[in-house]
């Protein structure tokens, strides 16, 4: 059979090393369909419930494998559909490609159905490449172009497929004027900045008296560097949300997360620190930072865009986090002052116990901390662990204790919801020997993760690992948001916006063959992870948690407890039960700041 551009397309993706894509059917890019058909045995297509899952997982699979997502959907509506988990990967920097198709070329223009300017649509989530073919022998470059800046740049691109194109007899360009000839292929550079700009930085690490390391999604490769480093100047480090991999929280100078789902300790590092190193951090708040003036700063980035964003940094060094921190070790000195990271070591070890404290302050009925510290204990190694927006997010970021060699990510840069089911998928595909291990909200699972547990229903039995636990805070709120209207606006729970019903996802799991386990009760948590691990049979870990327990930053600065008691004064439907019970035990340690 004559190869068509459809079957090209699926030929070349394969020869750049693309053994899978997440997708998503439709008649707008059924010619590339076919392709993948003919195609099986080399390449795998991944059904989704919905495109913006799909889009999802391309981004968790680039983050967990370190290879380029691909996510494939037809024309209008599944485009559309794909553009927040695309924005998920662009903004947490994942290489990810996508394929849309489009209407036939003969009908553009003409208000067609599902016809829609697709180039326009993605322009600004595919900034670095997006295209719409129009000739057979135009597509080879298109994708050698899409995917060399997809990895090349760490982004997302995207190509458009009129379905007409796509079944049509591929060519190669001709040799003349007016074509363009590409091959495949990408070696990625080893990136060092030049040894004077590294002298420079160890001149004001080897001055600082107290550095503080700050590590993000840039440093998950070079955690021994890191070690290294940290131990040389007796430093401490904080982690941003995506770094949480980068540094086992076994270690007694890691503080843990950093920011508003950070830690104590953190703060106190950032607040008392005379030196920042920050690396591969593109960590937001700034306020959780050094005062300007008061730290000697150095970053490190291998996305020059990055660097001097958060802080105003003395030196910016462009380069990969293990390769400059490995260049730089034998420039420091060894500190022999150990005050500073004693004084880490006994905050660190201090909140550590508060957690574990704040864990077992009884809650109405589940204390939702308890849930992740029952977790910590269990969790097996090399456990890949995702988490959705909302409340667990804090207590993932906070309580979670990970050790080396697990994984761990979520939306991070848009922290969007409805991404910690498509994240696990990836997760179990990128690594099908691992256990892995989804934290989501109610509110998160109502939105589209439910669905996609039948994609892990259809799928599991290609995993060798059959550990795969999804584990529902089920509140019947949107807790997270539910605070932030409290804490940050002073306005009271608002039900008709936060209320949510309460659904039995653990009957759900049955309902679709996999393992459903409920806990009500606290003493019954230990017992059910148990369960959920070991079980060889994907599980929903539904627990009924207490939604008056404050997922709240580690400081509150004044003006936002003055809120706060505003709005409980105000007609806070669970006022009662907010200012008496767990809200005040919680509340203790943070008010007596
Ligand atoms: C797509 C999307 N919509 C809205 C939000 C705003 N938001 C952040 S957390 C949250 C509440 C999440 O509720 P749930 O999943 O039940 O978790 P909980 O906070 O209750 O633990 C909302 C609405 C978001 N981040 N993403
Ligand atoms: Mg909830």
């Amino acid at each position: 059979m004559t190869k068509t551009v459809g079957d090209f397309i699926v030929a070349r993706l394969y020869e750049w090393g693309v053994r899978r894509m997440f997708g998503y059917p439709g008649d707008g890019i059924n010619g590339v369909f076919g392709a993948l058909q003919r195609a099986s045995e080399k390449m795998q297509f991944i059904q989704t419930r919905h495109e913006e899952m799909a889009a999802f997982m391309a981004s968790a699979y680039a983050k967990f494998s370190g290879e380029l997502g691909v996510c494939i959907a037809t024309s209008g509506p599944g485009a559309t559909h794909l553009i927040t988990g695309l924005y998920d990967a662009r903004m947490d920097h994942q290489p990810v490609l996508a394929i849309v198709g489009q209407q036939a070329r003969r009908a553009l223009g003409g208000h067609y159905q599902q016809e829609l300017d697709l180039a326009a649509l993605f322009r600004d989530v595919a900034s670095d490449f997006v295209q719409q073919a129009s000739m057979a022998a135009q597509v080879r470059h298109l994708v050698d172009r899409a995917v060399r800046i997809a990895i090349a740049r760490k982004t997302v691109t995207a190509i458009i497929l009129p379905n007409d194109l796509q079944e049509l007899p591929y060519e190669d360009p001709e040799r003349k004027h007016g074509t363009v000839h590409s091959g495949p292929g990408y070696r990625p550079p080893r990136i060092v900045p030049h040894n004077d700009d590294l002298k420079d930085a160890a001149d004001i690490l080897n001055e600082g008296k107290k550095v503080a390391i700050l590590v993000g999604a840039g440093a998950l490769g070079a955690t021994d560097e890191v070690i290294a480093v940290a131990d040389r100047l007796q430093a401490g480090a904080a982690k941003a949300l995506l770094g949480k991999a980068a540094l086992p929280d076994d270690l007694p100078w890691v503080t843990g997360s950093i920011g508003l789902l950070g830690t104590e300790p953190s703060w106190n590092l950032m607040q008392d620190c005379d030196t920042l190193l920050m690396i591969g951090s593109g960590f937001p708040y700034s306020e959780f930072l050094p005062q300007e003036g008061q730290a000697r700063g150095i970053q490190i980035d291998i996305k020059p865009d990055m660097l001097s964003l958060r802080y105003p940094m003395e030196i910016n060094l462009t380069g990969d986090a293990a390769e400059t921190l490995r260049a730089l070790l034998p420039m420091l000195k060894e500190k022999r002052e150990m005050s500073w990271r004693k004084e880490i070591q006994k905050s660190t070890e201090a909140w550590w116990k508060k957690l574990d404290d704040r864990a077992k302050v009884a809650a109405n009925p589940v204390n939702p901390q308890l849930v992740i510290a029952e977790l910590s204990t269990r969790i097996p190694d090399q456990a890949i662990v995702t988490s959705d927006s909302g409340s667990c997010a804090n207590w993932y970021a906070r309580d979670l204790k990970i050790r080396r060699g697990m994984m761990a990510s979520l939306s991070g840069g848009l922290a969007s919801m409805g991404a910690a089911v498509p994240y696990a998928i990836a997760a179990k595909f990128a690594h099908p020997d691992r256990p892995v291990i989804g934290l989501v909200g109610d509110g998160a699972m109502q939105m589209n993760n439910m669905a996609e547990m039948i994609t892990v229903a259809k799928y599991r039995a290609e995993w060798s690992n059959p550990c795969f636990v999804i584990c529902v805070f089920n509140n019947e709120d949107l807790n997270q948001v539910t605070w932030e209207q409290r804490v940050m606006e002073g306005d009271p729970k608002f039900d008709a916006s936060q209320k949510i019903p309460d659904v039995p996802y653990h009957k759900f799991a049955e309902m679709i063959g996999l393992r459903g386990i409920y806990v009500a009760k606290p003493e019954q948590l230990g017992m059910a992870w148990d369960a959920a691990i070991h079980s060889d049979v994907p599980v929903i870990l539904e627990v009924k948690t207490d939604p008056e327990v404050p997922p709240l930053p580690p400081h509150l600065t004044l003006e936002q407890m003055q809120h706060l008691t505003k709005a409980l004064m105000t007609g806070d439907s669970h006022e009662t039960s907010v200012i008496t019970g767990t809200f005040r035990q919680l509340f203790s340690g943070l008010l007596s700041k």
